[in-house]
C-alpha cells in the first residue's frame, strides 16, 4: 500500500489555535483548524511520561477504523499541546457497504499469505521441500483505507509459517490490496522432560513427592528450543495456544520459559513443546491438514487425576492430580490424539468401538512419539511417569500397547477395549517401521466414520497401506488386525 507522508505537526501554547496542515474530509465533518479534537477520532490509549500526557486516537470513518490513520495529542505539564496528525483523507461519499463476504475475503487473504510464505521458503536459505501448512486466520474486520486510493476493505489477520500477517482485501472487488507480515514467528527457550523422567532417566523409583523440586528430576530436565512462537511473549504459536493456566499464563518478553517442575508454568512449557514437536512430525510425514491450528490448552486447572479433550470447546484440559499430567508428554500426546481425530473426522467417537479406537489411538500416538527419545526403554508402556502415582508394579504403566487382548475380551469400556486397537497399531509399527506405520494410520483416519467399528476402521487402514505401500504392506496390516480377531 502506498502511503503519503504523515505527522504534520502543529505546536500550540495555551489557547492558540491548532493548525492542521492537510486538508481533511470526513463524514463527521471535522474541519481544518478545529479547536477541539476533530470528530471521527476514537481515543485508544492514554500514556503518561515525565513531560506530560499522550493521547492516542484511531481515525474512524462512519464508525470503521481507517487503516494506519492516527492522531496524537501530547499535552505537556508546562501547558503546551503538540499534535501529531497521521490521518488520511477519506471522501465523504465513500460507500461502506461490503459487496464481498467476509469468508471469501478471508480465503483470498489466506491464499495470498500461503503463496508468499511458500515463495519465501523456496528463495530462502536452507530451502526445504517439506510442504508447509496453509495459512489460517482470525476474524475479518471491515475497515477503510484513506488517501488517493481510498476504499472499503476487509482487514484479515492470518497466521502462517511466516508469523502473523495483515492482509487488506477490497470489499467491493475481492482483490488483495496489501498483505504484510506484522509479527514474525520466533524461537524461544524452554526446559522440559522428554518424554518423562522415568523414561529419560530409566528410573522406575522416581516419585512425585507432591510436585516438589528434586535433584533427580532437575537432572531429567532438558533445555530445548520452542519453535513457531508468535512473538507475543506468551506460549502461543502456530500449533499450540496456552489459553488458561493455574497461577496465570507464562509470559516473558524474550521468550525464555525456563522453570523447574514445582512451578506450574513448567507444565505449560511441556504442552507447548511436545505438541509443537508432534505437529512438526506430522508435517514431516506430508500431512498439512491434521489439526493444523493453534490447539487451545488449559493447564493444571483440573484438580482430579485426569485430563481430557472437550470437542465442544476444542480445548485440552490437563489435570494436576498425582503427578501433574502435563509433566508426562505421553499424557499430552494421548489427549492430542483425541483432538486429531475430532479434527479429521467431525464428531468422531459416536459408537463404543469408535470410542475404543480413540483411546487406543491416543495411547499409540503417545508411544510412537516417545520412540525417538526413549532409547528403547519400556516402549509399549503408556504414561510411565504419571502412572507412578497410582500403580505399584514396575514398570509403572497406565496401560500398554503390547497387550494380548482380542475382540473376545471386549467389555464395553473404551479404555479397556482400546488396548485391543493399540496393540494392532503397535504391531504395524513394529513390522513396517515408524514412518510407514504413522503415515498409513493417519491417512486411514480420514476415511473413518464417526460411528465406525473395529472392523470397518481396520479395513480403512488396510486400504491405506495398500495404496501407499502395496500388497505386502497391506498383508502385514491385515495380519495385525487378524491377530486381534478384528478381521
Ligand atoms: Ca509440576
Ligand atoms: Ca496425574
Ligand atoms: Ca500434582
Ligand atoms: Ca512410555
Ligand atoms: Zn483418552
Amino acid at each position: 500500500m502506498s502511503r503519503r507522508r504523515k505527522a504534520l505537526v502543529a505546536v500550540t501554547a495555551g489557547l492558540a489555535t491548532v493548525s492542521l496542515g492537510l486538508s481533511f474530509t470526513s463524514a463527521a465533518g471535522a474541519a481544518p483548524g478545529a479547536k477541539t479534537d476533530p470528530n471521527g477520532l476514537k481515543l485508544v490509549k492514554t500514556k503518561t511520561s515525565l513531560f506530560g500526557t499522550h493521547y492516542w486516537y484511531q481515525q474512524t470513518f462512519k464508525g470503521l477504523p481507517v487503516i494506519d490513520g492516527y492522531y496524537a495529542k501530547h499535552v505537556t505539564k508546562s501547558g503546551t499541546t503538540e499534535i501529531a496528525d497521521g490521518r488520511d483523507a477519506v471522501p465523504a461519499d465513500l460507500d461502506v457497504s461490503a459487496k464481498v463476504q467476509a469468508a471469501s475475503a478471508t480465503q483470498s487473504a489466506n491464499s495470498a499469505v500461503t503463496a508468499r510464505a511458500n515463495r519465501a521458503r523456496i528463495a530462502g536459505p536452507g530451502k526445504s521441500l517439506t510442504q508447509q501448512p496453509a495459512a489460517t486466520s482470525g476474524a475479518a474486520q471491515l475497515a477503510v483505507i484513506g488517501g488517493p486510493n481510498a476504499r472499503l476493505v476487509w482487514n484479515v489477520t492470518s497466521r502462517s509459517t511466516e508469523g502473523v500477517s495483515r492482509s487488506l482485501v477490497d470489499a467491493k472487488t475481492g482483490s488483495v490490496v496489501a498483505s504484510k507480515v506484522i509479527s514474525d514467528n520466533v524461537d524461544g527457550h524452554g526446559s522440559v522432560f522428554d518424554p518423562n523422567p522415568v523414561v529419560s532417566e530409566q528410573n522406575e523409583k522416581l516419585t512425585d513427592m507432591n510436585d516438589k523440586n528434586q535433584d533427580a528430576l532437575f537432572l531429567a530436565q532438558k533445555n530445548v528450543i520452542l519453535r513457531n512462537l508468535d512473538g507475543s511473549g506468551k506460549l502461543n504459536g502456530s500449533y499450540v495456544n496456552i489459553k488458561e493456566a493455574k497461577g496465570g499464563i507464562a509470559q516473558n518478553k524474550n521468550n525464555n520459559f525456563i522453570y523447574q517442575r514445582a512451578n506450574d508454568k513448567f507444565e505449560q512449557v511441556m504442552a507447548y513443546y511436545h505438541v509443537n514437536q508432534t505437529q512438526e512430525y506430522i508435517h514431516s510425514l506430508g500431512f498439512t491438514d491434521v489439526n493444523n491450528e493453534s490447539q487451545d490448552f488449559s493447564i493444571d486447572t483440573f484438580a482430579g487425576d485426569n485430563s481430557f479433550y472437550d470437542p465442544s470447546t476444542d480445548m485440552i484440559t490437563m489435570g494436576e492430580g498425582g503427578v501433574d499430567d502435563a509433566e508426562d508428554a505421553e499424557v499430552i500426546w494421548h489427549e492430542y490424539g483425541h483432538a486429531i481425530q475430532d479434527d479429521v473426522v467431525p464428531g468422531f467417537g459416536e459408537s463404543e468401538q469408535a470410542g475404543a479406537i480413540g483411546e487406543g489411538w491416543g495411547d499409540y500416538w503417545a508411544v510412537t512419539n516417545s520412540v525417538p527419545v526413549s532409547k528403547g526403554f519400556n516402549l509399549p508402556c503408556v504414561m510411565d511417569w504419571d502412572a507412578t502415582s497410582y500403580t505399584t508394579d514396575e514398570p509403572h504403566c497406565l496401560r500398554r500397547t503390547d497387550g494380548t487382548k482380542t475382540t473376545d475380551d471386549i467389555d464395553g469400556e473404551v479404555h479397556d477395549d482400546g488396548e485391543i486397537w493399540s496393540r494392532a497399531l503397535w504391531d504395524i509399527h513394529q513390522n513396517l517401521g515408524r514412518t510407514k506405520a504413522n503415515k498409513l494410520i493417519l491417512e486411514a483416519t480420514f476415511f473413518y466414520d464417526p460411528d465406525t467399528s473395529f472392523a470397518a476402521a481396520a479395513q480403512d487402514t488396510v486400504q491405506a497401506a495398500r495404496l501407499l505401500y502395496g500388497k505386502a504392506a497391506a498383508q502385514t496390516v491385515t495380519d495385525a488386525f487378524k491377530a486381534r480377531k478384528i478381521l
